[in-house]
């Protein structure tokens, strides 16, 4: 049977870029992109798209019905900071859709589920150099609270149900074709469009915050790679940690700096900082590495010139 994905919440800033990239990889009419609202012009013209809400299990299971899918990719969320302004409808949206999906898998409509968790499933008192695989997690976000019970409730659908589903724990992902919204990492996605707008960033973290991150071309090809792999190679059920660079507001600023040399950034932490703090400085991924062979390819240096480039392109 061939492979046909429904992705939710394919209009956000990863689910942007992950469709594309199925779509190449599966063909087109085989990944059907689904949202609460309408995406990019690309992602709407070059294969089917739905409107779904991703808490409306009936409206999924008729849309899996429709299409045969075989998988779903549950990317719909909310993230760190729009969660701490809106604590019930961020649960309702983040474990509702999960426990709708996962039901799904248990009653065979599909055969694999992807869901993405976050460095934010740890908290002040996890670790916070080289964070483990297998640490303290007590989150003190909604957001992270949602991810550890989401990572919990896959781990107990594999045990109990042997339903297919994988996860990542994914650090800050930067872009320049969709912006993310409502994260914490986000300020190293919006700094590169103010250093080219305006040669000029106010960060709302303070400027030694160093966070684990990743490229999206990292995160799009890790995600792909985790749901190839043989199901006995996938021997995390919870999530894996999963990292490639981490940095500071200061350090990015000066990697910018290297192609916009008059480019000044200035800092006025905010409640995000907050947040910032209680998520670890760097990730020890090496069981991704080990079970999948897994492997990043963009450093902070190569990033920031792909992403300057592209833009620059785009004016
Ligand atoms: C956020 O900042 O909320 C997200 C994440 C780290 O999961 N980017």
């Amino acid at each position: 049977m061939s492979t046909v994905i429904l992705v939710l919440g394919a209009s956000g800033q990863i689910g942007t870029e992950l469709t594309q990239k199925l779509r190449k990889t599966y063909g087109n009419a085989n990944v059907i992109a689904s949202d609460i609202r309408k995406g990019s012009d690309e992602l709407m013209a070059s294969g089917p798209f739905e409107i779904i809400d991703a808490t409306d299990k009936q409206t999924i299971l008729e849309t899996v019905i429709k299409y045969k899918v075989t998988q779903v990719y549950l990317l719909a969320a909310m993230l760190s900071a729009t969660a701490e302004k809106m604590p019930q409808k961020a649960w309702n949206l983040n474990m509702n859709s999960l426990l709708g999906v996962l039901d799904l898998a248990k009653e065979k409509h599909i055969e694999q589920v992807y869901w993405p968790s976050s460095i934010a499933v740890f908290g002040p008192l996890t670790p916070k150099e080289n964070t483990p695989q297998q640490t303290v997690m007590q989150p003190s976000t909604v957001y992270g609270i949602s991810k550890v019970s989401g990572e919990f409730w896959c781990n107990y659908y594999h045990e109990k149900f042997g339903v297919d589903v994988r996860s990542l724990r994914y650090p800050g992902i930067i872009s320049w074709k969709t912006k993310p919204g409502g994260g914490t990492t986000d300020y190293a996605v919006d700094i590169y469009f103010k250093a080219l707008e305006d040669k000029k960033f106010e960060c709302f973290l303070s400027e030694n915050t160093r966070l684990p991150m990743m490229y999206m071309n990292d995160a799009v090809d890790a995600t792909i790679q985790l749901m190839q792999a043989k199901p006995e190679d996938v021997k995390i059920r919870t999530a894996y940690n999963l990292s490639a660079i981490d940095f500071t507001p200061k350090e990015i600023a000066e990697e910018i700096k290297k192609h916009i040399p008059d480019f000044e950034i200035s800092y006025n932490p905010d409640f995000r900082q907050a947040i910032a703090d209680s998520w670890p400085s760097s990730i020890d991924d090496s069981e991704a590495r080990k079970d999948w062979n897994w492997k990043h390819n963009f450093d902070l240096k190569s990033m920031t010139e792909d992403i300057l480039n592209s833009l620059k392109e785009q004016e």
